[in-house]
C-alpha cells in the first residue's frame, strides 16, 4: 500500500514559533502544578510517593531543555559549523535533574517553587535513576566531554546505544556480588524524545554481489540482508548558563516491519517473532566488562549498529543540507571513535560513501581518513579487540572485503616504507594470520584516522614506545595526547554545593567555566578561619554519608576518622589486594598492641566486578571477609573500619567525593591509561596516596610532590624488576608482610570457607603475577605510615587538602576539551541566541 502523505492547508503561523518560557519560582510553580493535575492525573493524595513530584518538576525543567535546544539546532542549521560527531558504545550519564537545573541556571528558582509547595527538592532529587549505561570511566568520560562541549558552545553531538538494560546493579549476599539487571526504563525515561522520523534501516547477514546500474557503472550491493531499524532517542545536554543545548541521540533496535510479516503471512508466527527478538535484542543490554570480552556475535551486532546507524544519520543530515556533494564533508564533520568499540565506523563510511553514494575508492578514503579520529583508553594487550574474519564474513560481509582492502592498500604503504622488512608487515598487518584469522581493530582505527591519542602524558608516550611503536614509526603526526579531565559541573559545584559556595566566597564563581582560577584558594590555605570552615565541610559531608548510608545497610562508621576512599572497577590491576593488605597490617597492629598516634581510619571500598571474571569477584569476598573480622574485633573497635560499598555508581560517587580525606590510586604502574576518580576526588580535597601511573603523574606535578604520598616502583622499574621477581624472598624479608600473610593463609578471615581465598593468595605470591603486588607493599605501608603523620597535624592536612582543590584546575574536561578541539576537531565556537 502506498504511503499516504499526511497534508495540510497552508499554515497562518508557524508550529514551531511559541513563546519564551518563564524561569521565575513563580513560572515553576504554575507548570509544575499543570504537570501533576492534568497531565499526570494526580491530587494531595498522591504526595505520600515522591515520584509524582519528581516527574512534574523534570517536565517543567524539560521544557526549559527542549526550548534552548531547537534554538540551538536552527543556529547550528543556519551557521553551517563544522561538527564533531562523538561515537561511544557507553554514555554513563547518571542522574539528569539537578546537572540540568545547575546548567540552566534555574536551581535556586526551582528550590523555592517546591518549598513553597512543601517539598524538598533534594528528596526528589534522590528518587532519579542513573542512566547506567556505561562501565565506568570510559563511559563517564564520554558524558563528562558533552557537558564541556555544550559548555565550550561546540557544535558537538554524541551517539551511542538506548540499553534497554544498563550496568548490572550490584547485591552482596554473604559476602558475595549478586548481579541484577537495571531495567532503568521500567519507569519510563521522560529526558528522551524517541524521534521515529529518523528511523534508519541497518543491514546484516546476506552476501555480496557485483551488479551494473543504469549508467553501467559495476556497483557493489550487499543483498539479502536481514534488516533491523534504528531508531533514534535523543536527549537534551545543556552547557553551564549560555544557551547551548546539544544533543546525545542512543539508537534503539526494533524490527522491521516486513521482517515479521513475510513469515507471520507464511503462516509461521513464531518464526516471526523469534526474529523480531533476535533483531531487538541488539540494544537489550550493555556488555558489563570493563575489558575486552573477545568475539561475542552480539557486541559486533551492536558495534555495527551503533557505527552505521550514526553515519547514514550524519550522511543523510548532510544531504538535506548540501545536496549529493561530498567535496567539503570532510571540512565540516569529524568523528571522535571512543577506543575501537565503534571502529567498524571506518570501513562503514568507506561502505556508505563508495556503495551507495557512487564516490571512487580514492576519494572516499579521503574523506574516511581526513574525518576519523580514535582515541585509545588501554594498555593491557589482552584488552584490545579483534574480531575473527570468519564472523565478520558471515554477519558483515560487504564490511569483511572493504577491510580486506583497506589492509592491501595499507599493506603495500608499509611495503614501500620499509622495503623487504616481511616481519613489519605481518607485524602492522590488520589482518592477524594464524590459526583463526583475526581483525585487529585497534589497528584498522589507526590506519583509518587521522589522529591517535591516549589519555594522560605517561599512557601517550607508551603507546608510542610499546603497543603501537611500528605505527608511530611510519605516521609520527598522527600521535597526540589529551590527558582526560572530569567536569567541575557536576564534580564539584552540583555534588558539593556547601565547598561550592565557599570557594565561590573567596574567588568568585568564575571557576566552574575556568578551573584554573581555583588556583586562587592557595593563599587562603594560609587562612585559619577559612581551614576551619573547609573542615566543617568536609566533616558534614562525612556526616551525610554516614547518614545515607545508614538507610540502607547495617554500617557503623566514625565519622572522626579518616575516609579512606578506593572506588573504582575491581580489577587485578587496580590492585584493590595492596589495600586489604594494608588494612590487615593495621588489624595486626591494634591485635599486638602497636597503636601509638593511632589515626582511626574508615576504609571505603567500592566497585563492580565483570560477572565472568572470578579473580575480581574473588577480591569482592575478601574484602567483605576481612571487613566482618575487623568490624566484629572487639579490640579494634572505631580505630579501624573497613567496609565494601555496595553497587558503586555516578549517583554514589556524587555522594562519597565530597567526604573523602585519602584518595586511593595504587595502580601497577604503567597499567592504568589514566584514572578520572582521581581527578574527581581531589577536586573535592582528597589527597592522593598513588603511584606514578596514569594520569595521578600529572595530578602530582599540579599539586607538588610535597601534597601527595607517592609509592612504588616506577613503569621502568616494575618492567626491570618483573624478570627476576620473586615474592617469597620479599615477604621474607618484611616481618609485617609475614604477618599478613600468615593470617592470609592460616584462614583467619575464611574459618568456615576453607580454601576459598587459595587462588587469589597464590597468584599475588607467584613470581609471574603481571600486577607485582608484593613489590609495591613495603613502600605502600611506609607512604601510608606518612598520611597518619600528616592526618594528626589537622592544620596541615586541611592545608594539603585546600592546596589540592586549588590546584587541581587543570582536571576539567574543559581543559580537555579545548585541547581536542584545537588539535583534532578544529571546530569554531557558536554562541547560541536566546531571542
Ligand atoms: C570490549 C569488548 C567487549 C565487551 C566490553 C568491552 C569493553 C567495554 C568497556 C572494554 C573496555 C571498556 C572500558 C574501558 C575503560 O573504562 N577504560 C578506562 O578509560 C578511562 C577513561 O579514559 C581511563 O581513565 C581508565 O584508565 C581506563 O581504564
Amino acid at each position: 500500500m502506498p504511503n499516504k502523505r499526511f497534508v495540510t492547508s497552508k499554515p497562518k503561523s508557524s508550529i514551531t514559533n511559541v513563546p519564551k518560557l518563564g524561569v521565575t519560582k513563580d513560572d515553576f510553580i504554575d507548570d509544575f502544578k499543570q504537570y501533576y493535575v492534568h497531565l499526570m492525573g494526580r491530587d494531595e493524595n498522591s504526595r505520600s510517593s515522591p515520584f509524582y513530584a519528581c516527574e512534574a518538576l523534570s517536565l517543567s525543567i524539560r521544557d526549559r531543555l527542549m526550548e534552548r535546544r531547537s534554538n540551538t539546532d536552527k543556529t547550528y542549521n543556519d551557521t553551517d559549523s563544522r561538527q564533531v560527531f562523538y561515537l561511544s558504545m557507553e554514555f554513563l550519564m547518571g542522574r539528569t535533574l539537578s546537572n540540568a537545573m545547575l546548567n540552566l541556571g534555574i536551581t535556586d528558582a526551582a528550590s523555592q517553587a517546591m518549598h513553597d509547595l512543601g517539598i524538598e527538592i533534594e528528596e526528589l532529587v534522590d528518587r532519579e535513576l542513573d542512566a547506567g549505561l556505561g562501565n565506568g570511566g570510559l563511559g563517564r568520560l564520554a558524558a563528562c566531554f558533552i557537558d564541556s562541549c555544550a559548555t565550550l558552545q561546540l557544535p558537538a553531538m554524541g551517539y551511542g546505544l538506548r540499553y534497554e538494560y544498563g550496568m548490572f546493579t550490584q547485591t552482596v549476599v554473604n559476602g558475595e556480588q549478586v548481579e541484577k539487571p537495571d531495567h532503568w526504563l521500567r519507569h519510563g525515561n521522560i529526558w528522551e524524545v524517541e524521534r521515529l522520523e529518523y528511523s534508519l534501516r541497518i543491514k546484516l547477514g546476506g552476501h555480496t554481489e557485483i551488479q551494473t546500474d543504469e549508467q553501467g557503472k559495476q556497483r557493489v550491493c550487499w543483498i539479502s540482508t536481514q534488516d533491523v531499524l534504528a531508531v533514534p532517542f535523543d536527549t537534551p545536554v545543556p552547557g553551564f548558563k549560555n544557551n547551548t543545548v546539544n544533543t546525545l541521540r542512543l539508537w534503539k533496535a526494533v524490527a522491521t516491519e516486513e521482517f515479521n510479516l513475510d513469515e507471520f503471512n507464511a503462516g509461521d508466527y513464531a518464526e516471526s517473532v523469534a526474529a523480531k527478538v533476535t533483531a531487538e535484542h541488539i540494544t537489550m543490554v550493555l556488555y558489563p566488562n570493563d575489558a575486552n570480552e573477545n568475539g561475542k556475535e552480539l557486541r559486533l551486532r551492536q558495534q555495527y549498529f551503533l557505527a552505521s546507524a550514526s553515519l547514514q544519520d550524519v550522511l543523510a543530515y548532510w544531504i538535506r543540507q548540501h545536496g549529493h556533494d561530498f567535496s567539503s564533508f570532510a571540512d565540516k564533520s569529524c568523528f571522535q571513535l571512543n577506543d575501537t568499540h565503534p571502529s567498524i565506523a571506518i570501513a562503514e563510511l568507506m561502505r556508505l560513501l563508495t556503495d551507495v553514494h557512487g564516490l571512487s575508492w580514492e576519494t572516499a578514503w579521503g574523506i574516511t581518513r581526513q574525518t576519523m579520529a580514535y582515541t585509545n583508553h588501554t594498555l593491557l594487550p589482552e584488552a584490545l579487540e579483534k574480531w575473527s574474519v570468519k564472523l565478520m564474513q558471515r554477519l558483515l560481509p560487504r564490511l569483511m572485503e572493504i577491510i580486506f582492502e583497506i589492509n592491501a592498500h595499507f599493506m603495500s604503504e608499509v611495503a614501500s616504507h620499509w622495503p623487504g622488512d616481511k616481519a613489519r608487515l605481518s607485524r602492522m598487518s590488520i589482518i592477524e594470520e594464524g590459526a583463526e584469522q583475526q581483525v585487529r581493530m585497534a589497528y584498522l582505527a589507526i590506519v583509518g584516522s587521522f589522529s591517535v591519542n591516549g589519555v594522560a602524558r605517561l599512557h601517550s608516550r607508551l603507546l608510542q614506545q610499546g603497543l603501537f611503536r611500528d605505527f608511530y614509526e611510519l605516521w609520527p603526526h598522527k600521535f597526540n595526547n589529551k590527558t582526560n579531565g572530569v567536569t567541575p559541573r557536576r564534580w564539584l559545584a552540583s555534588c558539593n554545593p556547601a565547598l561550592a559556595a565557599l570557594i565561590t566566597e573567596a574567588i568568585g564563581d568564575r571557576w566552574i567555566t575556568h578551573l584554573e582560577e581555583l588556583k586562587k584558594l592557595e593563599p587562603f590555605a594560609e587562612d585559619a578561619g577559612f581551614r576551619n570552615r573547609w573542615r566543617e565541610i568536609k566533616q558534614d559531608a562525612k556526616q551525610r554519608l554516614i547518614e545515607h548510608k545508614k538507610q540502607y545497610l547495617d554500617i557503623h562508621l566514625n565519622p572522626d576518622a579518616l575516609f579512606d576512599i578506593q572506588v573504582k572497577r575491581i580489577h587485578e590491576y587496580k590492585r584493590q589486594i595492596l589495600n586489604v593488605l594494608h588494612v590487615i597490617h593495621l588489624y595486626d597492629r591494634i591485635k599486638r598492641g602497636d597503636t601509638d598516634n593511632w589515626v582511626p581510619r574508615c576504609v571505603l571500598i567500592g566497585g563492580k566486578a565483570a560477572p565472568g571474571y572470578a579473580m575480581a569477584k574473588r577480591t569482592i569476598k575478601l574484602i567483605n571477609n576481612v571487613a566482618n573480622v575487623i568490624n566484629s574485633d572487639a579490640d579494634v573497635g572505631d580505630s579501624l573500619i573497613l567496609f565494601f560499598l555496595p553497587d558503586y555508581r555516578v549517583s554514589g560517587m556524587e555522594m562519597i567525593c565530597p567526604a573523602a580525606d585519602l584518595s586511593e590510586q595504587i595502580s601497577t604502574a604503567g597499567k592504568e591509561a589514566s584514572g578520572t576518580g582521581n581527578m574527581k576526588l581531589m577536586m573535592n580535597g582528597a589527597l592522593t596516596i598513588g603511584t606514578l601511573d596514569g594520569a595521578n603523574i600529572e595530578i602530582r606535578e599540579e599539586v607538588g610532590d610535597e601534597n601527595f604520598f607517592l609509592f612504588g616502583l616506577t613503569e621502568e622499574q616494575i618492567e626491570v624488576r618483573r624478570k627476576h621477581y620473586d615474592p617469597f624472598a620479599i615477604i621474607d624479608q618484611d616481618e609485617d608482610l609475614q604477618r599478613v600473610m600468615h593470617l592470609l593463609e592460616s584462614g583467619h578471615f575464611n574459618q568456615f570457607e576453607p580454601g576459598i581465598f587459595d587462588d587469589l593468595i597464590a597468584s599475588i605470591k607467584s613470581r609471574y603475577d603481571p600486577w607485582m603486588t608484593i613489590a609495591d607493599f613495603r613502600s605502600y605501608v611506609d607512604a601510608q605510615k606518612r598520611v597518619e603523620a600528616a592526618y594528626q597535624d589537622k592544620e596541615h592536612w586541611t592545608r594539603m587538602s585546600i592546596l589540592n582543590c586549588a590546584n587541581s584546575g587543570k582536571f576539567s574536561t574543559d581543559r580537555t576539551i579545548r585541547e581536542y578541539n584545537r588539535d583534532i576537531w578544529k571546530l569554531d565556537s557558536v554562541p547560541v541566541e536566546y531571542p
